[in-house]
């Protein structure tokens, strides 16, 4: 699908709910560009740069990174694409404060809410493998690599993330309820936020699928 109009999308949801693999799939489908605030701080811990290693010990105890320097890289990254780029925010805002700084330089016009009970969210955070350089994501059970512990693409080693302890994935349960979840009410309010509940990512994506595909060709025929 051809975009004719720039989007501005952030996907939220708990830890573990999907939003790298739906994204994925956004990317693939919509060509928007995916930026996981998550997979830019692995990036700079991968790489030793002196950002990861400052930010390793936040991330591996389940906390959030401040709120001044998670918002600054979003910031800048947003920047360096090109002019009129359609984006997809993953991870970033997870505060209020992230929210409003987003909104000082660009106006998000979709948001989509993977909303997944956490009981679901820990048994699959514990089989999660990840190829760090890329961000794809693998599960035992759900989309296992084609050969165990290497990535599909680049036959590189899969990792598992330090942060999928089970008590670290408390924590950033606990984290989400606090910080993250006001995050919700703020796009409510503004009449952005679209909610999709499920366990199954498979079976959410059909619907946010939909939606994505009516809300673009809705504006579409909009600017027709
Ligand atoms: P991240 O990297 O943003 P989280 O905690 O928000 O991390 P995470 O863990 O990356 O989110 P996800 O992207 O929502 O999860 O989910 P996923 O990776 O696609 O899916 C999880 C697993 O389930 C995978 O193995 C997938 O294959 C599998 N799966 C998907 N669907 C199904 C299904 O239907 N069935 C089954 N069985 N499996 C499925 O942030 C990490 C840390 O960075 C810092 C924080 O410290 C944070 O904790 N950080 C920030 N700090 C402050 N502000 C920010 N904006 C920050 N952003 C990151
Ligand atoms: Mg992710």
């Amino acid at each position: 699908m051809v975009l004719h109009r720039i989007v501005r999308a952030v996907i939220m949801g708990p830890p573990g709910s999907g939003k790298g693999t739906v994204s994925s799939r956004i990317t693939k489908c919509f060509g928007l560009t995916h930026i996981s605030s998550g997979d830019i701080l692995r990036a700079n811990i991968n790489a030793k740069t002196e950002l990861g290693l400052l930010m390793k010990s936040c991330i591996d105890q389940g906390q959030l990174v401040p709120d001044d320097v998670i918002a600054r890289i979003i910031l800048k990254d947003l920047k360096s694409l090109e002019q009129g780029s359609s984006w997809l925010l993953d991870g970033f805002p997870r505060t209020v404060s992230q929210a409003e700084s987003l909104d000082d330089a660009h106006s998000v016009d979709t948001v989509i809410n993977l909303n997944v009970p956490f009981q679901t969210i820990k048994q699959r955070l514990t089989s999660r493998w990840t190829h760090l350089p890329s961000g794809r994501v693998y599960n035992v059970d759900f989309n296992p690599p084609k050969v165990p512990g290497f990535d599909d693409v680049t036959g590189e080693p899969l990792v598992q993330r330090d942060d999928d302890k089970p008590e670290t994935v408390t924590r950033r349960l606990k984290a989400y309820e606090t910080q993250t979840e006001p995050v919700l009410e703020y796009y409510r309010s503004k009449g952005v936020l679209e909610t999709f509940t499920g366990t199954e990512t498979n079976k959410i994506w059909p619907h946010i699928e939909a939606f994505l595909q009516k809300k673009f060709s809705m504006c579409n025929q909009n600017l027709a």
